[in-house]
């Protein structure tokens, strides 16, 4: 029984280039979809603007500025003592519209400079190939993901990082949450997708087409290219490790009644649909239903199954904020969350943004992902967004002490229990944009970084209590949690 942690428990911490890289245009780096988001707020959601505004801020352009304070930043992580950093690489970085003849040199080197930097302090990179990213001119004129043809942009694209960077990275992951496709979130950030207008959505070219049917479509090419690049990853570098990031939920039932307890039952599969393709390289027993229930009619090439089978990933990993509870009930009130959709569960407290805070949650997650796919578990994703008071350079952030211990302690159960857990990077582990709002006041980080909501401020970073918490934990290798 594994009490403790492992030796070589991946300790870090996780950001993401939309939302923390900056470094807009410079460089040579293109445009990217999120490049079009406003920033908004708990109340006004966030939009994209097909043409950019010159009177609105778009908080991706500097973002905290990583582009420029690598340096700094990875130093700080280094003193925290990370032996894991989650970072993603902007495709227009490397391919500036997605679809180029040749990548951009500029680009390619400055990865390289960040992932020597990380080597230095014997970090090592969990890199994303897919952060809500997609390349502007992808989208605007091949449609986004609905467009097969961006199977094979993505797999170019792959097989230049996978060259470049063979020995700087080891661990990969394909699609940020690639679930956020199916759910109706991710529809113009994680699928290129322009739907009609709604709350993070572009005019659409999407309208006269079935929405599901344009993401599960969208979603199913995804499957393909993620499928293609754990192949090309394994045939280019045999020491590579390339995992799925599946947005996490857990759903209990809200009462006794079997008809809650079927719904939580499928509410579940939010974390089984794109987990089972591309963990066990098919489409789940319940998808024919689902599909004929919701009137997909999915193209699938020949070969398509194939495909899948033979980019079975390595490892599973996800992200875990919350979870919710399932009714049939239409009375019962409903609770926020975000992709997490459920109702308020008594028995547990929510952030200011209304997020449920159930480390439980993490132990029983980790428990039933594991039961299914037996694959080393990596929770990449984990913490709390909350108002943060900088006083006399000091924050004073135990409430996120106090959430990232009770999660800590729940996978010390998992562990426990007997599920391989290898790595937990929690999220924001610098203060960056928040994705859902697009603001710098839900903030996650061990660092506090001086930007406001409008991206005004010194940039100047300081560490916070949790800063100092989090490096014992890490160097007592989870034994000091207090
Ligand atoms: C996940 C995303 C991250 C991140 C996080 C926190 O869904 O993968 O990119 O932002 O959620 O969400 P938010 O920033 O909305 O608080």
């Amino acid at each position: 029984m594994q009490h403790t942690f492992p030796k070589n428990f991946y300790w870090g911490g996780a950001t993401a280039a939309n939302q923390f890289e900056g470094g807009y245009r410079e460089g040579g780096k293109g445009e990217s979809v999120c490049d079009h988001m406003t920033a908004g707020s708990r109340k006004a959601p966030r939009m994209y603007t097909n043409v950019l505004d010159p009177n609105v801020y778009y908080p991706s352009h500097r973002a905290v500025d990583f582009y420029h304070h690598y340096k700094e930043d990875i130093a700080l992580f280094a003193e925290m003592g990370f032996k894991m950093f989650r970072m993603s690489i902007n495709w227009t970085r490397i391919y500036p519209n997605g679809d180029d003849a040749q990548p951009n040199p500029e680009g390619i080197e400055f990865y390289r400079k960040v992932f020597l930097e990380l080597r230095k302090y014997n970090i090592e990179p969990l890199v994303t190939l897919h952060h809500y990213e997609v390349p502007y001119h992808l989208s605007d004129a091949y449609g986004g993901w609905l467009n097969r043809k961006c199977v094979d942009f993505f797999q170019n694209y792959c097989r230049t990082v996978f060259t470049e960077y063979k020995g700087l990275v080891k661990y990969w992951l394909t699609f940020n949450e690639i679930n956020a496709g199916q759910m109706g979130i991710g529809d113009i950030l994680s699928l290129g997708l322009k739907t009609p207008d709604g709350p993070n959505k572009g005019p659409g070219d999407v309208k006269d087409l079935d929405l599901m049917q344009a993401r599960f479509q969208a979603l199913h090419h995804q499957f393909i290219a993620s499928a293609k690049a754990v192949k090309l990853a394994h045939e280019i570098d045999p020491d590579y490790q390339v995992g799925c990031m599946v947005a996490g939920g857990v759903f209990y039932p809200y009462t006794p009644n079997p008809d809650d307890a079927l719904k939580a039952q499928k509410d579940m599969r939010m974390n089984y649909f794109c987990g089972d393709v591309q963990a066990l390289g098919a489409y789940p027993f319940f998808a024919q239903r689902m599909f004929q229930e919701m009137g997909i009619q999915l193209h699938m090439e020949p070969g398509d199954a194939q495909i899948l089978q033979e980019g079975k990933v390595d490892f599973y990993s996800f992200s875990y904020y919350m979870s919710t509870c399932s009714t049939t009930d239409p009375k019962v009130e409903e609770a926020n969350g975000n992709a997490v959709i459920g109702v308020r569960n008594p028995y547990i407290p929510a952030s200011d943004w209304g997020w449920q805070i159930d480390p439980k949650g993490l132990r029983y997650l980790l428990n039933d992902l594991y039961a299914r796919y037996h694959l080393p578990m990596m929770i990449v994703e984990n913490g709390l967004g909350a108002v943060d008071q900088l006083e006399h350079g000091a924050v004073h952030d135990s409430y996120r002490v106090d959430y990232l211990r009770s999660h800590i302690q729940q996978i010390q159960e998992a562990l426990a229990d007997g599920v391989d857990v290898i790595a937990y990077t929690p999220w924001g582990c610098i203060d960056l944009v928040s994705l859902s709002t697009g603001e710098m006041s839900k903030r996650y980080g061990f660092i506090y970084v001086d930007v406001d909501d409008q991206g005004n401020g010194t940039f100047q970073r300081y560490k916070k209590d949790s800063f100092y918490w989090y490096k014992k934990v890490i160097a007592s290798n989870g034994e000091d949690l207090d």
